[in-house]
C-alpha cells in the first residue's frame, strides 16, 4: 500500500526560519528521512540490505532487514512510525503500535485504519506542555540570576577573608614581637625573684612541716577525746559490746547497733586498742561519730576507703523522722556527756550544715589559708610583684599569638576548600539545612558535617564530616560527600552522598538511606542553575520536527 502525505518543509534563511516547500514523503517517515523516500527511484533499504522498487515502500510487505521500507505499516518487527505530532512534540514508535486500536501518538496518525477514534490532541497537549517548559524555564532562569549573587557574594566574602588573613598575619607578627619583648621582661623580673626566694624556701618548708606536725597533733588529740568517750570502761580498749551501746554505730538505723555492725568498726576484730584507734579507727568512726555531734553533715556519696577492702557502709535513714527522733535523743545523751553546757533543745534544723554554713566555713578557711600565706620582707615582696606582674603581661601576651594563630589556621583551612569553580557554593557555609522524616531529622552543614537526630530521643548521630566533591568528571560539583561517620553497628562507618539540583532557593528536600548506613541528600540549591538555552519561538512552534 502506498501512502504518501505532503509535507512543510523548513529551511534556514539569514537566521530566520520560515517555511519554504512542500514534499512529498511516505507515511511514518521522519522529515530527516523524507529524501531516502524519492517516488522516482527504487528504494534502498536505509541499512543497505537490499533495493526494492518504490512501490514495495509501505506496501505491507516487508522487504528490508530493518523495516525501513515499511515506515508507516506494522509489517516490519523492528521498524519504527514517525508521528509528526504537529504542535507538539514528534515521536518515534515500534512499528508494531500501528493501527493496534491505541493512540499513541496525540495527532492519531498511528490510527488511520483503525476503529479506535483517535482524535488529534496535539495542540492542547503541546499548549500546556510548553506552558510548563515556559514555567520551569523562568524557575531556571530565576535560579541561574540567583546563582550569579551566590557567585558574587561567594566572591566577595574570599576575598574579605584574604584581606582578613593579611591584616591577621601582620597582627600576628606585632603579637609575637609584643609576646617576645614581655618573656624578656618576665625573665628579667624572675632572675632576682628566684634569687630572693631561695632565702625563703627553708622557713617555707619549716613552716609547711609545722603546720603538717600541728594537724597531725590535732587530729590525735580529737581521736583521744572520742576514744575516751566511747570506751566507757575507760580500759584502754574499745569492745564489740561497748560499740553496742553507741546509737551513733547503728548504721543501718534498725535501732539497734549489731554485733556486725560493731565488728565492722573494729576492723572484724573483737577489740581495738588506743593505737590502732589513733592510727585507722578513727578514721572509720569519725564520719558517723562527728555527725552525731552536729559537725558533720553526712556524706551523700559512700566514703572513700579507708584501707584496702574496708569501706564503712554509708549511714542507713530508714525515714526521716525515725532518723530525727533517735538522733535527738542520741544527741541530748552526747551533748550531755561531752558538753553539758550546750543547749538540748534545739530544733531539727540544727542537725544539718545548710549551704550557707558551708560557704562560712570554706570562707574560713580561705582565710586561714591566707593568713598562713608566706610574709617576704618588703623588698622581696616588691620583687615578687613584679614579677607576678611580669608573668601575667606575658601569659597575656602569649594568649594573643595563640588566639590569633587559632583564628588564622581556621581562615586559611577554610580558603583552601573548594567552594566550586566560581565560589557559588561558599555561602552556603555557616549554616544548616534540615528535613525531617518519619523517625529522623537530618541537618546538613554545608563544607562542615551530616547529621542525623532521631525524633524520639536525645542525641545525634554523626553521618559524616565534609569530604570532597564526588560527582562525575564531567558535572563534579553536583554531588557532595560526607565520610568518616559514626561507625555502624556490625557495618560501615556511615556516609552521606549529597545530591544536588537546581532550584530557587537552597533546602534540603529528602534523605534516604538506600543501603544500611549509607544516606542520600537531596539538595535543591540556585547554586548549580545553568542558564537556560534561548527558546526559538519557531523551534518551539506547532511544525517543529525532530527525531527522538
Ligand atoms: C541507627 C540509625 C539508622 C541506621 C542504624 C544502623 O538506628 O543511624 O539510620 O540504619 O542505626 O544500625
Amino acid at each position: 500500500m502506498k501512502s504518501v502525505l505532503a509535507f512543510s518543509l523548513f529551511c534556514v534563511v539569514s537566521g530566520a526560519v520560515v517555511r519554504a516547500a512542500e514534499v512529498l514523503r511516505p507515511r511514518g517517515v521522519v522529515l530527516s528521512k523524507a529524501s531516502f523516500y524519492d517516488p522516482t527511484r527504487d528504494f534502498n533499504c536505509l541499512d543497505g540490505s537490499g533495493t526494492i522498487p518504490f512501490s514495495y515502500v509501505n506496501d505491507d510487505y516487508c522487504d528490508c532487514q530493518d523495516g525501513s521500507d515499511e515506515p508507516g505499516t506494522a509489517a516490519c518487527p523492528n521498524g519504527f512510525f514517525h508521528c509528526t505530532n504537529a504542535g507538539h512534540v514528534p515521536l518515534n514508535i515500534p512499528s508494531s503500535r500501528v493501527n493496534d486500536g491505541v493512540c499513541d501518538c496525540c495527532d492519531a496518525s498511528d490510527e488511520y485504519a483503525s476503529s479506535s477514534n483517535c482524535v488529534d490532541t496535539c495542540r492542547e497537549l503541546g499548549r500546556a506542555a510548553r506552558e510548563e517548559a515556559a514555567k520551569q524555564r523562568e524557575e531556571r532562569m530565576k535560579g541561574y540570576h540567583l546563582r550569579q549573587s551566590m557567585i558574587e557574594d561567594g566572591r566577595k566574602i574570599k576575598k574579605e577573608a584574604e584581606g582578613k588573613i593579611e591584616e591577621l598575619k601582620k597582627e600576628k607578627e606585632e603579637a609575637e614581637a609584643v609576646r617576645n619583648e614581655k618573656e624578656e621582661v618576665k625573665k628579667t623580673a624572675e632572675e632576682p625573684e628566684k634569687i630572693a626566694l631561695e632565702k625563703y624556701q627553708a622557713v617555707e618548708e619549716e613552716r609547711k612541716a609545722k603546720i603538717d606536725a600541728d594537724k597531725k597533733a590535732k587530729d590525735e588529740a580529737e581521736a583521744r577525746e572520742a576514744f575516751a568517750h566511747i570506751d566507757n570502761n575507760g580500759d584502754g580498749v574499745l569492745t564489740v559490746e561497748e560499740l553496742q551501746s553507741r546509737q551513733t554505730f547503728d548504721t543501718n538505723r534498725d535501732g539497734q547497733v549489731s554485733e556486725e555492725e560493731a565488728r565492722f568498726y573494729l576492723k572484724q576484730e573483737d577489740s581495738m586498742s588506743l593505737e590502732t584507734f589513733i592510727t585507722s579507727g578513727w578514721l572509720m568512726m569519725r564520719p558517723v561519730y562527728l555527725m552525731d555531734k552536729r559537725m558533720f553533715t553526712p556524706p551523700t556519696t559512700t566514703p572513700a576507703p579507708l584501707e584496702e577492702g574496708l569501706t564503712p557502709p554509708p549511714p542507713v535513714f530508714d525515714d526521716e523522722d525515725t532518723y530525727e527522733a533517735e538522733e535527738e535523743e542520741e544527741l541530748e545523751d552526747f551533748d550531755s556527756n561531752l558538753d553539758p553546757e550546750d543547749d538540748t533543745d534545739e530544733d531539727e534544723e540544727d542537725y544539718e550544715l545548710h549551704d550557707e554554713d558551708h560557704e562560712d566555713i570554706l570562707k574560713e578557711d580561705e582565710q586561714k589559708e591566707e593568713e598562713e600565706e608566706p610574709k617576704y620582707d618588703e623588698d622581696t615582696q616588691k620583687l615578687v610583684d613584679i614579677a607576678n606582674e611580669a608573668r601575667e603581661q606575658f601569659d597575656e601576651a602569649d594568649r594573643r599569638v595563640r588566639d590569633l594563630v587559632r583564628e588564622l589556621r581556621s581562615l586559611e583551612e577554610s580558603q583552601e576548600k573548594d567552594y566550586g569553580p566560581e565560589e557559588e557554593f561558599r555561602v552556603l557555609e555557616g549554616n544548616c539545612y534540615e528535613y525531617t522524616d518519619r523517625e529522623y531529622t537530618y541537618r546538613l552543614c554545608p563544607f562542615d558535617k551530616a547529621i542525623q537526630k532521631p525524633k524520639s530521643g536525645h542525641g545525634e548521630t554523626r553521618l559524616g564530616q565534609w569530604g570532597e566533591w564526588s560527582g562525575p568528571e564531567e558535572n563534579r560539583y553536583s554531588r557532595m560527600l560526607y565520610s568518616n561517620g559514626q561507625a555502624c553497628w556490625n557495618g560501615p562507618t556511615r556516609s552521606a552522598d549529597v545530591k544536588i539540583y537546581c532550584g530557587t532557593e537552597t533546602k534540603l528536600t529528602g534523605v534516604t538511606e538506600p543501603n544500611r548506613c549509607e544516606y542520600l541528600f537531596f539538595l535543591r540549591t540556585p547554586a548549580v542553575c545553568t542558564k537556560p538555552e534561548e527558546i526559538n519561538e519557531d523551534e518551539s512552534s506547532e511544525y517543529t520536527h525532530t527525531e527522538l
